[in-house]
């Protein structure tokens, strides 16, 4: 992309509205508008990185084995008369009637849909085990919607739901859900860590809540320091396997970790005191498994091997998408800008030309801009007529995590610069060597965007 063509609608000051850095920062940086209250149009630069989060949720989710659809945004009032939740959800639902005065919602969550769609189509335990997942827009009327994308009250919900004949498959579920959401996480550049919590008004009690630690964070939690030592990485996993599903859920569940909603001090106090911490974080994802809650309400039965009609054992799981972008924001950033983690940057590295109209510089950028795209990355290119100062300031401020500084000085030797914007560090090197390194940077790490 080049910069003359884009939409990059950058603020110069901060925002008055923003409390806190990631509500800033996308603002400052043209991600995204406010609409209303808790409500923001997705600016092309935020939007381009909501893509590729949902496509890494998308890939991991896949890889667990579950089934990708979609569901509508509005609701039928009468799924949620069968269930019961529809009086107990209260205000934070937004309740629509239509034409011919029929009540509907605007849906908050989808066990109810997704029940109604299992009992209308499978009878039978030989289709089971089933999680189907869809990632949709979802409305809540937060009393307080606030900073930003984080408590928004339209926002993008990554929601599972899988359905077993026996509890054990539904906690092997759990369980399935819990790895790839760490992988999911991890991918992002995030370390969110799996704490118990509180089943809230989507019901049961067995629950995690998966939390990245920041001092703006939301929720109050207690936990053992040596759960932050812990991380997936690349391992292999199968995902069929209980004992090994089991295995992680073991690793990353057994130390002390919980919100402030489950949180028993008794138990807390054994927890060596030099490992015990209080802090904050932001909640990115929860797990549930809820048993027959929704299926015996609302009559979702399959036959079991003897022909015996059973309610089936049902858990939802959900990511928060959109909330994503604020947390990766709150847990990497400096005083200049955002600091994307390689997996979920928009464009892969920026080219700034120090010199626009010069014949040498101009030619450079654009070999430079064809190679990194034939290489399939995706570069940003500052073409624009403005000062070198203010090209580096865009730049930091939108964080992309590599950029490419050429110049005639530089073109003399046959040498561009190459910057991380983490470090801060610059390299000297040949245009072509500069592709190569990059193209070894984002191995492993190219997730398909807009
Ligand atoms: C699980 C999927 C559920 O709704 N039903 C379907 C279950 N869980 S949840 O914890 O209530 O929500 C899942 C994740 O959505 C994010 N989230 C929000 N993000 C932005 N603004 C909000 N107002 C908001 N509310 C919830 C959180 O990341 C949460 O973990």
């Amino acid at each position: 992309m080049r910069l003359s063509r884009y939409f990059l609608p950058v603020l110069k000051e901060n925002p008055a509205e923003a409390q806190i850095v990631s509500h800033r920062l996308m603002l400052r940086a043209g991600m995204i508008k406010q609409a209303q209250a808790g409500i923001y149009s997705w600016l092309p630069l935020g939007f381009k990185v909501l893509r590729k989060l949902e496509n890494i949720v998308h890939e991991e989710q896949m890889r667990a084995g579950h089934i990708p659809m979609l569901m509508p945004t509005l609701q039928s009032a009468d799924l949620w008369r069968e269930s019961g939740r529809y009086d107990d959800y209260g205000e934070e639902m937004l309740r629509i009637t239509d034409r011919h005065g029929r009540d509907m919602l605007y849906g908050p969550t989808n066990e109810e849909l997704i029940t109604d769609i299992f009992r209308s189509h499978v009878s039978s335990y030989k289709d089971l085990p089933m999680t189907l997942y869809h990632i949709q827009w979802k409305f809540r009327d937060e009393i307080r919607p606030r900073f930003g994308v984080m408590r928004g009250r339209e926002f993008y919900m990554k929601d599972g739901y899988n359905f077993d004949l026996t509890k054990e498959d539904a906690l092997h579920a759990y369980n399935r859900h819990l790895v790839s959401y760490l992988r999911t996480y991890e991918r992002m550049g995030l370390q969110a860590i799996p704490m118990r919590a509180d089943g809230g008004p989507i019901g049961g009690d067995y629950t995690h809540e998966f939390l990245v630690l920041a001092e703006t964070g939301e929720s109050e939690v207690f936990y053992d320091s040596e759960v932050t030592d812990l991380s997936f990485g690349d391992r292999a996993i199968d995902y069929d396997s209980v004992e090994q599903c089991q295995a992680v859920l073991e690793e990353f569940t057994s130390r002390y970790a919980r919100t402030d909603e489950t949180h028993d001090e008794a138990l807390f106090n054994e927890v060596p005191e030099d490992r015990r911490r209080v802090a904050r974080g932001i909640e990115v994802g929860q797990i549930f498994y809820f048993g027959t809650k929704y299926s015996e309400a609302m009559g979702a039965t399959v036959q079991d091997r003897d022909g015996k009609p059973v309610p089936v054992h049902m858990g939802s799981h959900g990511i928060g998408v959109s909330r994503l972008l604020g947390a990766i924001i709150e847990a990497s950033h400096d005083d200049k800008g955002i600091i994307w983690p390689e997996g979920v940057t928009p464009f892969h590295a920026g080219i700034v030309n120090l010199k626009q109209g010069d014949e040498e510089a101009d030619a450079a950028c654009e070999t430079l801009y064809a190679a990194l795209e034939a290489a399939g990355l995706e570069p940003l290119y500052d073409d624009r007529n403005e000062r070198a100062g203010g090209k580096f300031a865009t730049m930091d401020l939108i964080g992309l995590p590599w950029r490419i500084t050429v110049g005639p000085r530089g073109l003399k030797n046959g040498v561009v610069e190459l910057t991380s914007r983490r470090t801060g560090e610059s390299e000297e090197m040949p245009p072509e060597e500069a592709v190569k390194k990059l193209v070894k940077i984002y191995e492993g790490h190219l997730v398909k965007g807009l």
